[in-house]
């Protein structure tokens, strides 16, 4: 099903999550991770509602959820699922390898729900592992987003520091891939000469409006981020302040299609 949309990116690729993925994207015609950035219950339940014949995959903070409990994320989980989506939480861990494999249990327990999470590979390796751990632990498969870069202004992952990165990521089978800096197609065209064709690359940083956000966010457009590289276009405010969210949502995701389609691989 994915072989003439993602060509090699599909048929030499033997991660199970990032097949799913491909195979995810092509059912639904888009590449839309959508931030669901909303503070309470209700408003992401009526968010997930609107959009979910365009999205992918679900990024949470769960974090933010201020009337968060067990029952009312289970729920809000099992309709995502539902509706075909990964399950994203952007938690960013950076501890060490056995804390940040408990830090996916406690009060949230993301290894029960979360498919994929995002790490900084700050403190080494190991915290891909404790992530991978906690995972086998729930008797569930999930992948690790490395940030190899960052959309936000003035961020340090650059350099040596991004390359290295890169370099460990893309030799570890519980990386699923990187993030990259959608606001700037230059940096994310460099990433992918330095991933090769095996990882994914999500992009947050991304609106059909380019230009500065709200402290130091920056956005590129989401057809120059995907004819770059780009695999999943991560789209927050764009579709969750719109005030036709579907429509946004349909927008995002006609945009990264397209564009996947132009790009050929
Ligand atoms: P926005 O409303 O489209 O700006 O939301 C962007 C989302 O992506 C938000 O949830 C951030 O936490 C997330 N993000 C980001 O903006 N930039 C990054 O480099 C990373 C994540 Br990593």
């Amino acid at each position: 099903m994915g072989a003439n949309i993602w060509g090699e990116r599909w048929s030499s690729n033997e991660s199970e999550l990032a097949r799913e993925w491909m195979r995810a994207c092509v059912k639904k015609q888009s590449l839309v991770v959508l931030a669901a950035d909303r503070y309470e219950m209700e408003g992401l339940n009526q968010l997930l509602e609107l959009v979910s014949p365009y999205v992918v995959a679900l990024k949470t903070h769960v974090d933010l959820v201020a009337d968060w409990t067990p029952g009312a994320w289970g729920e809000f989980c099992n309709k995502a699922k539902e509706a075909g989506m990964l399950i994203f939480e952007d938690r960013k861990f950076a501890d060490i390898g056995k804390i940040s494999r408990d830090q996916m249990g406690g009060v949230h327990n993301i290894s029960n729900w979360g498919d994929i999470v995002t790490a900084h590979l700050i403190s080494g390796p190991d915290i891909v592992d404790g992530l991978q751990e906690a995972w086998s632990n729930a008797g569930r498969i999930g992948g690790v987003l490395l940030l190899a870069q960052m959309s936000s202004r003035g961020n340090l992952l650059q350099g040596d520091y991004s390359n290295k990165v890169v370099e460990v990521g893309s030799a570890h089978e519980g990386v699923f891939g990187f993030i990259g800096n959608g606001s700037d197609a230059e940096e994310i065209a460099r990433l992918r000469e330095k991933v090769g064709v095996e990882k994914m690359i999500w992009t947050p940083g991304v609106n059909l409006n380019v230009g500065d956000g709200e402290m130091g966010q920056r956005y590129g457009h989401p057809r120059e981020a995907v004819l770059a590289g780009s695999d999943g276009i991560i789209v927050g405010s764009g579709i969750h302040k719109s005030e036709n969210p579907g429509a946004a949502a349909s927008a995002y995701a006609q945009a990264s299609w397209d564009a996947l389609l132009e790009r050929g691989k």
